[in-house]
């Protein structure tokens, strides 16, 4: 057996044991049966996480939504929109980075808990990407629609143009394009520039639902897109087991099909903390160079149990739920 086997057996042991004196809930029908025999079933009390110190205002969106008793797809929504309005965000909405040629593209997608789910990628002049990924969910029978077809979309669907990148964001892309070539070999993400939202939520009826938007990487190649809004890579809901979103280096993240990853290894017992770890170390380990590849993971299982994971120092997220809101750093595998 491989050591990373060897531990992952010995860790499905501990994590079995751990579930075993979680709170249960009613709606954990899958994780209950396969690990929780002895849970005592217990109300449902609704959680809400977010990557980032912009999760605490996005957070509090959500609550309004989660605290009256409603749908955690509402609530993911409503709290990223706040991120996507802010116009002094530099990595999501409208006053985020652009690409190379000056155009601010943006990513974002979302997911409930009956896996649907929808996304729009390379979104150019609308405001609220995460509102037209839901429109793309609720209103097509397609997950993805990029670039001028994504706009067409929203502009169909009433949403309103926006001229972007904003003034002063568009003044600093031109000095920086004065030294792009230093610049361009190294991936600009670090623990300062990158702070994509991904939220995750359980509501009271003890329903999971996902979200992510991003500007992505600053100044990227034109037509790049990253993990934010790929299903399976930004962001997973999977409402037997758990929920998982990342940020970070997107080209990292894909590789490993990350929040997917999470979830998997939540479905097999492991804790959301746990499982967070084990993604950071897959994505560790298919990596030579680790130079400024900063990605961190969140989760969130059936129980409302949540985990938190990074390459380097520096992730954190936002916390909330009916007892208490505040900002929890995660933990990490290295120092910068
Ligand atoms: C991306 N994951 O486009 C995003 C960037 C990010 O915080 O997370 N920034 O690769």
């Amino acid at each position: 057996m491989s050591e990373l086997k060897r531990r992952s057996f010995f860790k499905l042991g501990l994590a079995g044991l751990f579930l075993s004196v979680l709170k249960p809930s009613k709606a954990s029908n899958y994780l209950e049966e396969t690990f929780g025999e002895k849970r005592k079933i217990v109300p449902i009390e609704p959680i809400v996480i977010s990557t980032w110190k912009h999760g605490v205002d996005a957070n509090t969106a959500a609550w309004k939504v989660l605290g009256s008793s409603g749908r955690a797809l509402d609530a993911v929504e409503a709290g990223v929109r706040i991120t996507e309005a802010d116009i002094n965000n530099r990595s999501v909405g409208i006053g985020g980075r652009p690409d190379r040629d000056g155009h601010l593209t943006l990513d974002a997608c979302i997911m409930d808990e009956n896996s649907n789910c929808g996304a729009v990628a390379c979104l150019e002049g609308i405001d609220h990407p995460i509102s037209v990924a839901r429109k793309v969910m609720e209103e097509t029978p397609h997950v993805m629609l990029v670039g001028k077809g994504a706009k067409a979309f929203a502009l169909k669907q009433g949403f309103l143009k926006v001229k972007t990148p904003l003034k002063e964001v568009k003044k600093e892309w031109k000095e920086w394009k004065r030294d792009e070539k230093a610049k361009l070999k190294h991936p600009e993400i670090n623990n300062e520039n990158h702070d994509t939202i991904g939220m995750l939520a359980l509501d009271k009826e003890g329903n999971l639902s996902g979200s992510c938007t991003t500007s992505g990487w600053g100044y990227k190649l034109p037509g790049r897109v990253g993990d934010s809004p790929i299903i399976g890579a930004g962001l997973f809901v999977d409402n037997e087991v758990g929920a998982a979103c990342a940020t970070g280096l997107g080209e990292a993240v894909i590789r490993i099909a990350g929040s997917h990853t999470v979830v998997e290894l939540m479905r097999q017992g492991f804790t959301p903390q746990e499982s967070c770890e084990m993604a950071v170390e897959r994505i560790i380990a298919k990596h030579e160079d680790l130079t400024g590849l900063q990605v961190g993971f969140l989760a969130l299982d059936k129980f409302g149990n949540v985990g938190a994971h990074s390459v380097y120092y520096g992730f954190n997220y936002a916390i909330q739920t009916a007892k208490m809101e505040k900002m929890i750093d995660a933990s990490y595998d290295r120092n910068w």
